[in-house]
C-alpha cells in the first residue's frame, strides 16, 4: 500500500495554521477543494475541504500538495492516521462516494452524407442583422433591410448568407435566446423572415440561420418552468469543480460563457427533442441548415464530475441533429464553430457538411504580418496536414475557409493596410472551400475589440444606413476611411475566380518556394493546373519558372509577364502551368 504525504495548509482566519498529514491511503481522485483517499480500514473517504483552498499542483499517486491561493506554504510532517486527519482538519468525511453521473444513453446514428448542394458554393457572407440595414429607420437593421438590399449580395455574386441570430433575445447580439419559433420584433416578423427566404431562393442565394443551442437566455422561460432542461446541482457535491458553475438560491446552475446564459441539458431526452424540433421547424420554414454555434461546447467537461468522458458526446448529438434536419432536406445543411486545432475539428466532420478553418485564418494572417520573415510559417504545407487529418474522417469534405468573423478583430486592423488586407484576401479566396465574407470586410471596414467595434454598422451611405448596436460606441475611429469601391472591386474581381471549377474544386499541391517573400501553390482540378503566387514583399520580385505558362488571372495588378514573372508589391497572380511539379529557376 502506498504511502502518501498530504500537506494540506489551512488558512483561518487572520493567521495561517500549517498542518501536513500522512495517510495511509491512495489518492483516488483530486478536486478543486477535495481530495478522495482509498483507505483498506475505511474504504473511500471524501475529504470537503474549506472553500478557502485552491488546489493548483495535483499528482495521483504521489505526494499533493494543497495550496492556498497559489502559493505553496511552508509545511512539515504531521504523522496520523486518516481519522485523525479527519479531525485535525475538522471536516467530517463524506464516506459514500457518488459514482460519476452517466446517463449518456445517445445512439450513435453514424457518418451523415455531406449534402450535395454545399460542394458548389462559392463565397457566403455573414450578417450581423442589428448592424446591417435599417429598413424603417428606427437605426436597427432588420429583416427587411436585408431582402430589400438581395440585389447587393447578386451583384457581389454570393452563393449564401449567414444570419447571425435573429429569433427573440433580450441582447443586441441574440446568442441568448428566450423563444427559439419567434422573430426577435426588433428585427421585424415571422412574416418578414418567410418573404427573406422566398427571395433569397428566387436569386438562388442560401440561408443558413444561427442555431445557438449550448445554452439560452437565463431569461427564457424554461429556466424557471422546466429546471430539468439545465444543469442544477447542490453546492460540495464530490467530483464537481464548480468551474463556471453559478448560484441560483440553494443550487448551481452550469453556464459556459455567462451567467445570463445557463447551458442546456442536453442528456435530457427532452432537450434534444425540443432542439431537433426547432431545427426541424425551421427547416421545414425554407431555410437551408444552420451554422452550429459553440458546438464544442454542448458537452462540456465542468458540465460534469472529473473525468468523466465527454468529448465525443458532441460528435453524437451532431450526427443525431443532422440526421433530423437532412430527414426533412437531405441538402440542407450544417455548419459548425469549433474553434480548435485540426486533430479535433476533424472529428467533427462525421457530423457537419463543414466547419470553419480557424487554424487558417489565424497562419494567414500571421504569414502576411511576417512579411520579410515568411519562412517562419509552413501556411500550405500546414494547410495540407490539416486537410489530410480532417480526410481521415471524410473524404468529401468541405473546408470552409474564412479571415475573420464577428469574435474576431477585423483584417483591416490587423494587418493595417489596404494592400495587405487585399492579399489576405487573395490567399483566402485561391485556396479550397467555401470562402466566407464577414460583412464589411469587402469594404475595407477596420474594428478592433470590445466586441461592438467589429460589429460596427455596415456603410451604406444610403436609408438603410444602421447606427448598430450601441449608437453611443461610434465614436467613428473605427469607421472606414477606404475609398471603399477600391476594396468593393477587388473582393467582386475574387468572387468571380471563386467560381473557376480549378478554384473551387481543385486540389492543392505544395510548391518550393525560390524566395523567402513569395507564397505558392499549385490548384488542380481534372488536367488544369494553376500556379498561384503571391508576393508578401514591399519590393518588386522577380521569379522564373522551369516551364511555360500562361496569364488567368491577373487579379488587378499589373503584373508583367512577357518573360519572367515581375510581381510588384504584395501582388498575386494566377498563371496555367503543364505540370504540377513546378519549379522556381530564381
Ligand atoms: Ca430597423
Ligand atoms: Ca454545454
Amino acid at each position: 500500500m502506498k504511502k502518501l504525504l498530504v500537506i494540506i495548509l489551512l488558512f483561518l482566519t487572520a493567521c495561517t495554521i500549517v498542518q501536513d498529514v500522512e495517510i495511509n491511503g491512495s489518492v483516488v481522485e483530486v478536486g478543486t477543494n477535495s481530495v478522495l483517499i482509498e483507505n483498506d480500514e475505511l474504504g473511500l473517504i471524501w475529504f470537503s475541504l474549506p472553500e478557502d483552498f485552491d488546489i493548483d499542483l495535483l499528482a495521483l499517486g504521489s505526494e499533493i500538495y494543497l495550496t492556498y491561493d497559489g502559493v505553496l506554504k511552508e509545511s512539515y510532517p504531521y504523522q496520523g492516521t486518516a481519522l485523525e486527519v479527519l479531525e485535525v482538519l475538522e471536516v467530517l468525511p463524506e464516506i459514500t462516494y457518488n459514482e460519476p453521473v452517466n446517463n449518456m444513453n445517445h445512439e450513435d446514428v453514424g457518418t451523415m452524407p455531406t449534402s450535395n448542394t454545399i460542394k458548389d458554393f462559392g463565397t457566403c457572407y455573414e450578417i450581423f442583422p442589428i448592424s446591417f440595414a435599417d429598413s424603417d429607420g428606427d437605426g436597427h437593421g432588420d429583416i427587411n433591410g436585408i431582402t430589400e438590399n438581395l440585389d447587393y449580395f447578386t451583384d457581389l455574386g454570393i452563393s449564401c448568407l449567414w444570419l447571425t441570430p435573429v429569433t427573440e433575445s433580450p441582447s443586441y447580439h441574440k446568442y441568448d435566446v428566450v423563444d427559439y419559433y419567434k422573430i426577435d420584433p426588433l428585427f421585424g416578423t415571422n412574416e418578414d423572415f418567410e418573404r427573406l427566404l422566398i427571395e433569397t431562393e428566387n436569386r438562388g442565394i442560401k440561408l443558413l440561420m444561427d442555431l445557438v443551442v449550448n445554452h439560452t437566455s437565463k431569461q427564457h422561460p424554461w429556466f424557471t418552468e422546466k429546471p430539468e432542461y439545465y444543469r442544477f446541482i447542490e453546492p460540495d457535491i464530490p467530483h464537481y469543480k464548480y468551474t463556471d458553475w453559478h448560484r441560483q438560491g440553494d443550487l448551481y446552475y452550469y453556464g459556459s460563457f455567462w451567467d445570463q446564459m445557463p447551458d442546456l441539458n442536453l442528456d435530457n431526452p427532452d432537450v434534444r427533442e425540443e432542439i431537433f424540433t426547432i431545427a426541424e421547424y425551421w427547416i421545414n420554414q425554407g431555410v437551408d441548415g444552420f451554422r452550429l454555434d459553440a458546438a464544442k461546447h454542448y458537452f462540456d467537461a465542468n458540465e460534469y464530475p472529473i473525468n468523466t468522458p465527454v468529448s465525443n458526446q458532441n460528435i453524437i448529438f451532431l450526427k443525431e441533429l443532422n440526421m433530423r434536419v437532412k430527414q426533412v432536406d437531405p441538402n440542407a445543411i450544417l455548419l459548425t464553430e469549433v474553434w480548435s486545432d485540426a486533430s479535433v475539428v476533424a472529428k467533427y466532420y462525421a457530423g457537419t457538411d463543414s466547419s470553419f478553418n480557424f487554424e487558417l485564418s489565424d497562419m494567414i494572417i500571421e504569414t502576411i504580418n511576417q512579411g520579410s520573415d515568411s519562412s517562419a510559417i509552413d501556411l500550405v504545407g500546414n494547410l495540407i496536414e490539416i486537410r489530410n487529418t480532417i480526410s481521415e474522417t471524410r473524404s468529401d469534405f468541405v473546408d470552409s475557409v474564412f479571415l475573420t468573423n464577428h469574435d474576431q478583430e477585423r483584417i483591416m486592423s490587423q494587418v493595417a493596410s489596404t494592400e495587405k488586407a487585399k492579399l489576405a484576401a487573395n490567399i483566402m479566396f485561391t485556396l479550397p472551400g467555401i470562402s466566407w465574407i464577414y460583412y464589411g470586410e469587402e469594404i475595407g471596414m477596420w474594428g478592433v475589440n470590445p466586441h461592438e467595434n467589429i460589429r460596427q454598422p455596415m456603410i451604406f451611405n444610403n436609408e438603410y444606413q444602421t447606427s448598430g448596436a450601441k449608437t453611443e460606441e461610434l465614436s467613428g475611429n473605427n469607421l472606414s476611411i477606404l475609398p471603399f469601391n477600391e476594396m468593393y472591386d477587388h473582393y467582386k474581381l475574387l468572387i468571380s475566380m471563386k467560381e473557376d471549377d480549378v478554384l473551387k474544386y481543385g486540389d492543392i499541391t505544395e510548391v518550393t518556394k525560390s524566395q523567402r517573400k513569395l507564397l505558392a501553390y499549385v490548384r488542380t482540378y481534372e488536367d488544369t493546373h494553376y500556379l498561384v503566387i503571391h508576393s508578401l514583399s514591399a519590393v518588386e520580385q522577380t521569379v522564373l519558372l522551369n516551364q511555360e505558362y500562361e496569364l488567368v488571372y491577373d487579379m488587378g495588378y499589373d503584373v508583367d509577364v512577357t518573360g519572367d514573372i515581375i510581381l510588384p508589391p504584395f501582388a498575386s497572380v494566377v498563371v496555367e502551368v503543364d505540370e504540377v511539379e513546378v519549379e522556381f529557376l530564381y
